[in-house]
């Protein structure tokens, strides 16, 4: 076990920042002196459920790769951090999903387990994401599945999983204690809402199978607050409809549904020059977002969302802060030069609290 004691300057700097922008909370010297002597005495200190709720909706504020910003101050926190078995976490992670599905209006969350501390590691998620798709690797090359989980789906078989080999099965979560061996939980049926994709003018598109999960849900990224690291904190939003239609299903090395799509649609694909592929990937992202719709899921497209992302620039202009973002991320995937975020450059700064990849 590594030895990690809290930086107080890290803790000082986050109490300051809540005062700043919680002045009623009132206080700021008698809590800078308790959280120094909890820092000398204990190597850590413990945050209060507000500045918990606060360091985390800042976090979200602080995610320069995130287009989906403008509502950072409406994150739901769900403060778990008395959670400490395995069985435990696994129970929050499947409570989280339902909260957070709603039925299909989506809400944005976070649940909190406990910390790592100078005496113990916190829990640990090995799924990147809550909800993943298996990867099973076939005789002879190719994959059957999503081709980004074959590690994390060989890893479940390891621990005794066992998948019956078909495109769009959800992975059981593989959760790792603060002391002791991973175990694995399945997540039920009922606590994942997936969404069967069709196009508004092509009854063909049904029958290619494809399907996504409504709620996307990262739990490989560490939570940061004043010095204090979460490594188990998974978040929510709802899916803006290129990261499923420009990615998941089309990228070569995911679904990789674009020569499919155009062959379907009579598309010449002997030809670079008859853009069938931008033809295929405008058709595979009207299904996603119409699927979505009409399910009653929550998503967003790219040229509200990139709108909508300039409206939040403003506001945290106004109110006297910076707005870091990373313009790769930032800009979407289809259509890029046609949303308004493309036409721009950004401040690149990297401020904390922050959710960070440890792994
Ligand atoms: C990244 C949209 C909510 C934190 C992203 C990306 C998109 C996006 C499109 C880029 C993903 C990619 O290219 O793979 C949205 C939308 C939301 C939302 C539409 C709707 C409410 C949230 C929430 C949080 C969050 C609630 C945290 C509390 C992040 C972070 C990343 C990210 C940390 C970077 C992930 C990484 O490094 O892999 N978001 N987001 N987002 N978002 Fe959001
Ligand atoms: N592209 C990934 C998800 C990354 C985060 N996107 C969000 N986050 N919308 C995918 O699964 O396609 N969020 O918290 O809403």
């Amino acid at each position: 076990v590594i030895e990690r004691t809290t930086d107080l300057r890290e803790a000082e700097r986050f109490i300051r920042l809540f005062h700043t922008e919680n002045p009623k909370a009132g206080g700021l010297a008698a809590r800078l002196r308790d959280v120094t002597r909890d820092v000398a005495r204990h190597g850590t200190y413990t945050h209060t459920y507000e500045e918990l709720e606060f360091g985390a909706r800042v976090a979200w504020r602080n995610s320069n790769r995130c287009i989906g910003r403008l509502y950072w101050h409406s994150l739901k926190v769900r403060d778990r951090r008395q959670v400490t078995t395995a069985e435990g976490v696994a129970l929050e992670c499947v409570a989280h999903l339902r909260e957070a599905t709603g039925n299909g209006k989506i809400r944005p969350t976070v649940t909190v387990l406990p910390p790592d501390t100078p005496a113990l590691p916190g829990p640990r998620v090995l799924n990147d994401q809550l909800i993943r798709y298996a990867g099973h690797r076939v005789p002879g090359g190719g994959v059957v599945g999503d081709p980004r989980n074959v590690r994390l789906t060989e890893l479940a078989e390891s621990m005794g999983w066992r998948g019956r080999g078909e495109r769009f099965e959800v992975l059981p979560l593989v959760i790792q204690p603060s002391l002791g061996e991973p175990i694995l939980c399945n997540v039920p049926g009922d606590a994942v809402l997936e969404v069967p994709l069709v196009h508004p003018e092509y009854a063909w598109f049904a029958e290619l199978g494809l399907r996504w999960h409504a709620v996307p849900a990262i739990s490989d990224m560490c939570l940061e607050i004043g010095g204090i690291c979460y490594p188990c904190a998974p978040f929510n939003g709802w899916y803006m409809g290129t990261e499923i239609g420009a990615r998941n299903l089309a990228d070569g090395d995911r679904y990789d549904q674009l020569k499919v799509v155009a062959d379907r649609l009579g598309l010449d694909t002997s030809t670079e020059r008859s853009l069938w592929r931008d033809h295929a990937l405008v058709e595979l992202n009207v299904a996603v977002l119409h699927s979505f719709e009409r399910a009653g899921v929550t998503m967003t497209d790219h040229h509200t969302e990139s709108r909508r992302f300039l409206t939040h620039l403003s506001k945290e202009e106004k109110a006297g802060r910076v707005c870091p973002a990373d313009w790769s991320w930032i800009v979407p995937p289809l259509s890029g030069s046609a949303t308004p975020v493309f036409h721009r450059y950004y401040d690149t700064r990297v401020l904390t609290p922050a959710f960070v990849h440890h792994r």
